[in-house]
């Protein structure tokens, strides 16, 4: 943990954190105890089941309940499993190798394959934990309502590009774009496609319209990100009827009681493709980076960096910068670079307060 993060601090907030370290240490310990009891379980469990196993195919994780995992192999066959505990932590979307019970009981997985891709957030003590694999497409949802920020939008582009996974824009609630809104709502699009990024535009209430998301979805992992109220606990229900989200219930959503414990899901869509799906992905956001890496998650800048006049330039304000020249000449959006400069400026406050 860098000391920088802490060069606003009050005694306040310092007193603060230091109970927060106790607590944390004390919140390890425990978890070490679990993990050691669950790890005496899983090599009981091993015992149990060692004779009883059926050849080792692959097979991906379609869900995950602690110590166990569910594993579906390419016919369908789906059952759960246990895991060796020498194993990395598996996540939803997970590709492995996995041994079925040959009657009834759990099968064991044995390895799991590289990642293609790996989305990653940070756990309530601050360090990143991988929570799905090998998503191949990130649909961004926005809405003209709540209106729309164009830096929130970048936060999960920049997300997206980090980690390697394709981004499309989904204009959800287009019903609702009147004369008024539709230039504002156009230049946006407008902003986005010319970067490269594919937007789509639809309605969740209106399942005539949705040809493109399906399109969109067949054949590929994806998963739906986006600020809350745009409505995509509406759209996983257009495309997934039997996942039954509730939609726009604030209490529901966000009451940190009964819902905090819901796991990730892979689910197979009816017409073609599969969705991870849980609400931790879904406000999937910025993890703790650095400017250096927040720059490569906007693909203009990428493309403009080392040829700055300065090589220690800051982009911020020297002659012959790169960025300020092909913002000025419009060559890149003025928006785009305003928002990185933004993002710039929280990200140490980002980095405290996710430590806290
Ligand atoms: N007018 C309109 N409202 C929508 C549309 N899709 C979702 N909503 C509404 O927007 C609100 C938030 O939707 P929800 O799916 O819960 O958003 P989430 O927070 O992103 O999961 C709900 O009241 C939905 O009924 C749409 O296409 N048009
Ligand atoms: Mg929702
Ligand atoms: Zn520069």
């Amino acid at each position: 943990m860098a000391a920088t993060q802490y060069r606003n601090d009050t005694p306040d907030t310092v007193a603060k954190r230091k109970l927060n370290r106790r607590q944390r240490w004390r919140i390890e310990k425990i978890q070490a105890e679990k993990r050691e009891r669950a790890q005496k379980r899983n090599e009981q469990l091993e015992e149990l089941v060692a004779d009883d196993l059926g050849d080792e195919q692959m097979g991906i994780i379609t869900a995950h309940f602690g110590q166990q995992v569910q594993v579906e192999s390419p016919d369908g066959e789906s059952r759960r499993c246990h895991f060796r505990a020498t194993l990395e932590q598996l996540v939803v979307g997970d590709r492995v190798i996995w041994q079925p019970p040959k009657s009834e009981g759990l099968g064991v997985v044995v390895a799991i394959e590289p990642r293609e891709t790996v989305l990653k957030r940070p756990d309530p003590y601050g360090n990143l934990k991988p929570v799905a694999a090998n998503v191949e497409q990130m649909l961004v949802v926005f809405a003209p309502l709540p209106t729309p920020s164009s830096t929130l939008l970048d936060r999960y582009l920049v997300a997206a590009e980090l980690s390697d996974i394709p981004a499309t824009l989904v204009l959800n609630k287009a019903d609702l774009i009147d004369e008024e809104l539709r230039p504002f709502i156009d230049d946006l699009k407008a902003m986005y496609q010319q970067l490269g990024y594919p937007v789509m535009e639809l309605s969740a209430h209106d399942p005539q319209g949705l040809a493109p998301l399906h399109d969109a979805l067949k054949g590929k992992i994806s998963v739906f990100v986006g600020q809350s109220g745009v409505g995509k606990s509406s759209l996983v229900n257009a495309v997934l009827p039997e996942a039954e989200l509730d939609v726009g219930d604030l209490s529901a959503n966000s009451g940190l009681g009964q819902h905090t414990t819901v796991t990730a899901r892979l689910f197979h869509l009816p017409t073609g493709g599969e969705l991870i799906d849980s609400p931790g992905i879904r406000e999937f956001g910025l993890w703790h980076i650095s400017e250096d890496e927040l720059l490569h998650g906007y693909r203009e800048l990428s493309e403009l960096a080392g040829h700055c006049k300065f090589r220690n330039c800051s982009h911020r304000n020297e002659p012959g910068c790169a960025f300020l020249d092909a913002a000025d000449s419009g060559a890149i959006s003025e928006e785009r670079l305003e928002n990185f400069y933004q993002i710039a400026d929280t990200l140490d406050e980002e980095g405290r307060e996710r430590y806290q």
